[in-house]
């Protein structure tokens, strides 16, 4: 398939139109052009490149903790506020993932209510919305994200619209995206095809089967990589089927991530798995008001402890465990039989 077929290429420039709200329905997607201004890339993308050796060189240090949901080992940077772990799907290079980047330099606040993006979360989420996840990626050469989502999978999700009753709206107008999970992703630099972009299965975010294909977006029918240019912005619904084609190149994959849900809905990223992220007090003093609402308030540093962490994991490993302990006993119940008279006196 031609990717550029189901791509809509928009202008960032006022409120959500016709075109992109169709667009957005019909593919689970849709590609704003320059959403960044120029100065706002060269200052994040200086700030994520300054930031990089320290991620890197630290990611197997201590101190570490388990993440709340798929195991992952993340490093805890305390002074920078961020928590990062390295993922390998697929056996090519590593990613480096940086959870809670928020924290890590005041550059950063632009993305905390940037206003050409709130245009387009007012409308595909409902309000009080927040940040739910906010990342870093670092994709090296031969690195690939496994595909992941799409179909029913996750009810934070879910992908639903509410249909206005007031009977003298007709058409387009009654209907109101009313998403749990938009996913926001910025080029910092020009990804072409073969510098490893996001891809996606357009449409599959009204799959109602689990997709039978494995994690290698390559080897997926319908997959299409979705290349973008420094400043452009992807908007998607985490219902969508996504991953990350292969960066075939030496030049790192370098692109920011946030999340945005209503402030109800959990967190998703494993960090902070149905949680809220995490903001460090300086972070939290630099906001205005308006950030703020974005965001939930800070947490005490011991709070987020590794060991309080790990705590906090073997907590939900146990609950878990007596969930299934007790689905087992209700198993066995229902199997065991009382044994008659007449089997008893038989002997069998
Ligand atoms: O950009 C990628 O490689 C994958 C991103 C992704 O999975 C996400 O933002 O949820």
């Amino acid at each position: 398939m031609n990717h550029l077929a189901v791509t809509c290429l928009c202008s960032a420039g006022g409120d959500m139109d016709d075109l992109e709200r169709y667009q957005f329905d019909l593919n689970g997607f849709l590609h704003v052009k320059g959403i960044l201004d120029p100065r706002e890339v060269t200052k994040a993308l200086s700030a994520m490149e300054t930031l990089e050796q320290r991620f890197v060189a630290a990611i197997n240090a201590h101190p570490k903790y388990h993440s709340l949901q798929f195991r992952m080992d993340y490093h805890y940077d305390a002074e920078l506020g961020t928590s990062a772990y390295e993922a390998n799907h697929g056996g090519g290079g590593p990613q480096y993932v940086v959870d809670d980047f928020l924290n890590a330099d005041p550059a950063f606040d632009l993305f905390v209510g940037h206003p050409r993006t709130m245009e387009y979360i007012r409308e595909l989420t409902e309000a009080p919305f927040r940040i739910v996840s906010s990342e870093l990626r670092y994709r090296h050469r031969g690195n690939i994200t496994g595909t992941h989502m799409g179909g029913p999978i996750d009810r934070r999700n879910r992908y639903t619209f509410v249909t206005d009753p007031s009977p003298n709206r007709g058409g387009n107008a009654r209907r109101h995206f009313d998403l749990l999970a938009v996913r926001v992703l910025y080029a910092l630099h020009d990804v072409p095809v073969e510098n490893g972009p996001l891809c996606v299965v357009p449409g599959s975010h009204k799959a109602n089967f689990q997709s039978p294909y494995g994690g290698d977006p390559v080897q997926e029918p319908g997959m299409v990589p979705l290349p973008m240019e420094a400043g452009d912005a992807l908007f998607f619904t985490e219902n969508l089927r996504h991953g990350g084609f292969p960066n075939l190149v030496d030049r790192v994959r370098k692109t920011v991530h946030l999340c945005f849900a209503p402030a109800w809905v959990g967190s998703q990223s494993p960090a902070h798995w149905n949680g809220d992220v995490f903001v460090t007090q300086s972070a939290w003093t630099r906001y205005s008001d308006e950030q703020r609402a974005l965001l939930p308030p800070p947490m005490s540093p011991s709070e987020r402890h590794p060991e309080q962490l790990s705590l906090k994991r073997l907590t939900a490993e146990m609950a878990e465990l007596t969930r299934e302990n007790q689905k087992l006993k209700e198993a066995l119940a229902r199997n065991t039989r009382p044994t008659s008279m007449l089997q008893r006196l038989l002997g069998r």
